[in-house]
């Protein structure tokens, strides 16, 4: 009779081949006409999802008054929405406890508020102000906060996985039992350090969960012309990491998965690998006038899948809220918007000598303070 392979050295045997990736939580075909709405079986209560509600609310409606005022002029650089999208970024990063990690990319701005991000210092960095969080030095969502468990992208191309890696290896020295979860779009998990990263996380059972965008574009190549894969979740397979697909515009489906992809991460039992399906309905950048994508395609997502309605509808049928308290939410969230932009749009643009500050350590003088700063 054959024997056992012995255990390995590092505690675990080799993980059987798993090319089944689990689509409980993926996107259904609902019949003809009928407008779809989210998954009922959640462990979120009432007043839960109410709060992701609010966060789905304060996405798009802080995305639209940065469009406001960059056909104004007054942002500095591009403006990157997650227009039709929000509902993977929101669900997700509120399945974490507050002192797990995120490194969140370009369609991921409603992960930020999730983690305690106020929308004063998204207009204030999109200005590029002085009391924005980068204080001027950078733009748009490239800045980072360490003490709210958020990591700023270096790249949006699939180098947060091995930072996020690194962190959780330092956090289990540390003995530590944070969870880390690295967004990543369908174009940047076809690159090298998407791979190498993911790998690392894998052999080393680090408690990594990946969300893989699938937005059906990179720039404006659709997915189908830069991987001959169907699903991304089945590059899982080539990892030995369980493997997910879930509705990306189901904020409730996002957050029950990642809850399960959480509890298994924490538990020690290693990396994930979630494949989100949703719909960049804006181009990549504001700029981007979209003209590759095919007729009708953007419409179609908006008419019959659309995060926000769908989750209205669900909390209208589910009686949740009635139409008053959802109104209610959204005049609350327009409120501190308008409040918070007019604080950004006032507050000082920053002072040139700060540039030499943040860089380095700035215990030691920075490198061209002779010429810059006076003694
Ligand atoms: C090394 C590097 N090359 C190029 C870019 C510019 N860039 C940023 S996002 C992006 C496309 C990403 O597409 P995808 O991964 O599908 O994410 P999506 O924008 O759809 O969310 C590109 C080319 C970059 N940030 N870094
Ligand atoms: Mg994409």
């Amino acid at each position: 009779m054959e024997e056992k392979a012995p255990r390995r050295k590092n505690g675990h045997r080799r993980p059987a081949f798993q090319m089944r990736i689990s689509t409980k939580y993926a996107p259904r075909k609902v019949a003809d006409g009928q407008a779809l709405s989210c998954i009922k079986q959640t462990s979120l209560a009432p007043e839960q999802m109410l709060e992701l509600y609010r966060y789905l609310k304060l996405t798009r409606l802080v995305e639209e008054r940065i469009v406001n005022l960059y056909r104004q002029t007054k942002v500095v650089g591009g403006v990157y929405r997650s227009f039709g999208q929000e509902a993977t970024a929101v669900g997700s990063a509120y399945a974490l406890r507050k002192d797990d990690f995120i490194t969140p990319i370009i369609r991921d701005l409603g992960a930020c508020f999730v983690k305690g991000i106020k929308p004063r210092e998204i207009f204030a960095q999109y200005m590029a102000k002085a009391w924005g969080p980068s204080g001027g030095k950078d733009l748009n969502v490239h800045f980072g906060y360490m003490d709210k468990g958020f990591i700023g992208p270096i790249s949006h191309l699939g180098d947060m996985i091995p930072v996020m890696g690194g962190i959780l290896l330092g956090a289990r020295m540390q003995q530590k039992d944070i969870v880390g979860l690295a967004y990543i779009g369908d174009g940047g998990s076809s690159t090298g350090a998407f791979y190498e990263g993911l790998n690392f996380a894998a052999v080393q059972r680090l408690p990594l969960i990946v969300i893989v965008e699938y937005n059906h574009y990179a720039y404006s190549t659709p997915t189908s012309m830069q991987t001959a894969v169907r699903h991304l979740a089945e590059r899982a397979a080539a990892f030995g990491i369980p493997g997910y697909i879930v509705d990306g515009n189901d904020v409730i489906a996002c957050y029950e998965v990642t809850r399960q992809a959480v509890d298994y991460a924490r538990g020690g039992q290693g990396a994930v690998l979630i494949e989100a399906k949703t719909y960049r309905r804006k181009g990549h950048a504001e700029h981007d006038d979209q003209r590759y994508i095919p007729e009708g395609e953007i419409e179609h997502w908006a008419t019959h899948n659309d995060p926000v309605d769908r989750f209205e509808k669900f909390l209208l049928d589910q009686s949740v809220a009635n139409r008053e308290k959802l109104d209610e939410i959204t005049a609350a969230v327009t409120r501190e918007i308008d409040e918070d932009s007019e604080w950004a749009e006032s507050s000082p643009m920053p002072e040139a000598e700060g540039a030499a500050y943040g860089v380095f350590d700035d215990s030691i003088a920075p490198a061209f303070r002779p010429k810059v700063l006076p003694s």
